[in-house]
This record gives structure tokens, C-alpha cells and sequence, in this order.
């Protein structure tokens, strides 16, 4: 039987009932106001006017469809995420207060101060050091929760105890399979019916199989899971901006990640892939608005060179601190050259993934703000774009040795795509 969900009024009953979250708020002058959108969660902010606390409790269903029935077992990978992600990367991740297994629901701190980071680049704006923390937050939890870092016993149980197989399946599916054939939750617009052909050739499928087989095979730590854009918080602009500390403090967090429902033992490429398909769509959208005419200022902008940027910065901050962990490696055998060697390697898969997860947000299941938010025509160049560079580092992507050939991809699909579009006129 599916649990008893909250709503904005019996939420606060619900604190109110327990002595360990009632002192965390005054229930007597608490609001409580549904904020999420996620789709398989419900998520309930409560405030009293100084504290407040976020509870999240799993839907039985896909909100987007509620025919499409989904367990309320993923509250037990949130909370395993929410869990390991505030011990091992404490900074980069909410205060965690704990699950109730029987309401399908666990409670978090409330970071409303904070604000989604795909609203943030929609809106053009630079968040400094939100990448290179990105990719430390990545670091810390896959040192920590693999054999770099803990037992190979305390692994092998950790990552029994967080299987996860129908969560999993939602990513096996809509990312590795569905994009590539038919299937009702793909659409396009038809002007890019050539670029998702070409997605469909049997050696671009081959290429998607060997990402599927790594997801699939590879459970060395566990995973973020749905580590895009609208997982992680970055700081507001206003504190950028103005004289707050944070501002010049770089060694201040710059963001919260959240959402740890989709958690699993995986291969930790899939974390920084996933965080670069949704860099690329960003990309996506800025190559569109800059190429829509009368904006060449836009073309080449502050903003599009630091977008430029986040591949090497994100991942710069997941080397130098996963290499930072692994001089106190648990393993002795793993030798440095070997780290190196895993490191090289995790590169080359998060660039495949990166394409496949930017494949999936333009012509599949649970697309972006990025892309369907602009007018038609825009859209179309963002598909194309966002396409063509996905199939480039899928069919490429055992090729990439650096961040910055997975940026030389991008300008060179950019000043393609462009000449074309010229030539067209
Ligand atoms: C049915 S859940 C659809 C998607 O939402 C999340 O963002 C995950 O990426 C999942 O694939
Ligand atoms: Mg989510």
C-alpha cells in the first residue's frame, strides 16, 4: 500500500509529532509550501520565519504520468545518498536529519537561500567555482565509497545494500536504449530528423552499448545517479555580486547537490558525464540565441567562454582532489601509477556518457529548460548542435585524453554547424 502523503497542511502535524524534528522548528509558527518538480518525489519546504527544513517524500507514480506507476523505494537510495554524501562531501551537500521507512520520506536542510543551477545558466549568469566543486563533490564521494578508500568487504556490502534495480532501470532505458529507436517518449522537431537518423546508424549503437555495459557492469562507488543541472544548487548571484565573504573566499562551497533518488553503484564517470551533457546543453542554448542574428556580440561572450571553461574546471577539481585522497588510498597495490591510469580511463567514459545524457534531455524522456524553452528556430539550432556534438563524443569518446578536447569538440561542432548555416543563406 502506497504511503500517506504529506501536503502543506499535514506536514507540520507530521514535525510537530516528533520530538527530533521539532526542535529544528517552531510548528506553532510554521508554512509549509510544495516547491518541487521533480518527478518521482514530493517536496515540502518548512519555514517558521527564522529555521526551516525540507521534506521529500517519494511519489508512487511519475508526476508528469500518473499512469506510470514508480516504487517508493527510491526514498532508501535518497536517504543511502543523502547519507554518504553528508558524511564524505559534507560541504557540497544538505544537513541530513533522516528517513522515516514507513512514510517513504526523509528530511533535509533547507537550502532555499540557494538557487538551481540550470535557472542560473538560462539566465546567463557566471557562478565561479561552482564547477571545480562539482567535480570535488564527485571526488570525495566516489574515494570514499569505493576500494580507494574503504575495504573491499565494507564495498561489496555497501553496494549490495544499494541495489537499486527498478530506479536503475528508468536510466538503462531512457538513456542507453529508448533515443535509439522508436519509442512514445521521443519527440523532435522535424528539421532534425537527419541528426537523430544518424544517431540510429549501428555503429553509434555499438558505441551506446559499450556506455550501457560500463553503467551496467562497473559498480565501483556509489553514484550520484542524476547528477544534471537541476541537482545542484549554486550560490545567488546577489552574494557573487556584492561584499559578502563568499565572494573572495574560494574555499567557501559553491554547491549544495541534492536528489539522490536515482543512486547506485556505477561507474563514476557516469557522474561527471551527466554533469557535462547538461554543460553541453547549456551550450546548446547559447550557440542557438548567439547564432539567432542581430547578437554578435553574443557570439562571443564572457558568458560562452565560461561555459567554455567548465569541462576543465570541473574536472581540474575532481582530479586534483580524488588524486589529494588516494595518497591515504586504503589499497596499497593501487599505486599512483595505477590511479592515474583509472583516472584517465574514467575521463574517457564521462565524455561517452556526457553525449548520451544530452542525447536523452533533447529527443527523449524529461527534457530541458535549455532547449524547449526557446522559440522554434532556436530550438532547432540547439538540437542540431546538441546532437551533432553528443554523436562526436560517443562515436569518439575512447579517444579523449583531456577536458579540453571535449571543449575543442564543442567549438568545432560551433564553427561547423555555423559555417553551414552561413553557407545556407
Ligand atoms: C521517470 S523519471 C525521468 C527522469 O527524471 C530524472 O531527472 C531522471 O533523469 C529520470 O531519468
Ligand atoms: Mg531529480
Amino acid at each position: 500500500m502506497p504511503a500517506r502523503l504529506c501536503d502543506e497542511r499535514t506536514v507540520i502535524d507530521y514535525i510537530a509529532g516528533s520530538s527530533d524534528l521539532s526542535a529544528l522548528i517552531n510548528t506553532g509558527q510554521a508554512h509549509a509550501k510544495e516547491v518541487g518538480d521533480g518527478n518521482l518525489n514530493l517536496l515540502v519546504l518548512v519555514q517558521d520565519g527564522t529555521r526551516g527544513l525540507v521534506v521529500k517524500q517519494t511519489l508512487p507514480y511519475v508526476r508528469s504520468d500518473h499512469s506510470w506507476a514508480v516504487t517508493e523505494d527510491s526514498i532508501f537510495a535518497e536517504a543511502r545518498g543523502l547519507d554518504a554524501a553528508s558524511t564524505y562531501a559534507t560541504r557540497y551537500a544538505p544537513r541530513y536529519f533522516g528517513l522515516d521507512a514507513s512514510r517513504k520520506l526523509v528530511v533535509e536542510e533547507d537550502l532555499s537561500q540557494w538557487q538551481v543551477w540550470r535557472s542560473t545558466l538560462n539566465q546567463r549568469i557566471i557562478t565561479p567555482y561552482a564547477a571545480r566543486d562539482a567535480g570535488r563533490f564527485i571526488a570525495d564521494l566516489a574515494y570514499h565509497t569505493s576500494y580507494f578508500g574503504a575495504g573491499e568487504q565494507e564495498v561489496q556490502r555497501a553496494a549490495a545494500a544499494a541495489a537499486n534495480p527498478e530506479i536503475e532501470q528508468i536510466t538503462e532505458d531512457l538513456i542507453f536504449t529508448e533515443p535509439y529507436y522508436g519509442h512514445d517518449h521521443n519527440s523532435w522537431e522535424p528539421a532534425a530528423n537527419d541528426e537523430v537518423e544518424a544517431l540510429r546508424r549501428d555503429s553509434v549503437r555499438t558505441k551506446v552499448a559499450e556506455l550501457k555495459y560500463e553503467f551496467l557492469t562497473r559498480a565501483e562507488a556509489l553514484l550520484h545517479g542524476d547528477l544534471h543541472t537541476n541537482s545542484i544548487f549554486v550560490r545567488r548571484p546577489v552574494e557573487l555580486d556584492g561584499d559578502n565573504a563568499s565572494e573572495t573566499d574560494t574555499n567557501a562551497p559553491h554547491v549544495k547537490v541534492f536528489d539522490f533518488e536515482f543512486g547506485v553503484y556505477g561507474p563514476v564517470s557516469f557522474d561527471l558525464g551527466v554533469l557535462w551533457g547538461n554543460v553541453l546543453l547549456a551550450q546548446a542554448r547559447e550557440y542557438a540565441l548567439a547564432n539567432a542574428g542581430g547578437s554578435e556580440d553574443r557570439a562571443a561572450s564572457a558568458y560562452g567562454d565560461w561555459l567554455l571553461s567548465l569541462y576543465t574546471e570541473s574536472w581540474n577539481g575532481f582530479e586534483q582532489e580524488f588524486r589529494r585522497l588516494s595518497a591515504h588510498r586504503v589499497n596499497r597495490i593501487f599505486t599512483a601509477e595505477f590511479v592515474g591510469q583509472w583516472i584517465a580511463r574514467t575521463l574517457r567514459y564521462a565524455a561517452g556518457f556526457a553525449g548520451a545524457e544530452a542525447v536523452r534531455r533533447t529527443i527523449g524522456w524529461a527534457k530541458v529548460a535549455d532547449i524547449e524553452t526557446l522559440p522554434t528556430n532556436e530550438k532547432i539550432r540547439a538540437t542540431r548542435f546538441a546532437l551533432t556534438a553528443s554523436k562526436t563524443l560517443i562515436e569518439g569518446f575512447q579517444d579523449i585524453a583531456s577536458a579540453q578536447d571535449i571543449r575543442d569538440v564543442v567549438e568545432t561542432t560551433a564553427s561547423r554547424l555555423g559555417a553551414a548555416e552561413g553557407n545556407d543563406d
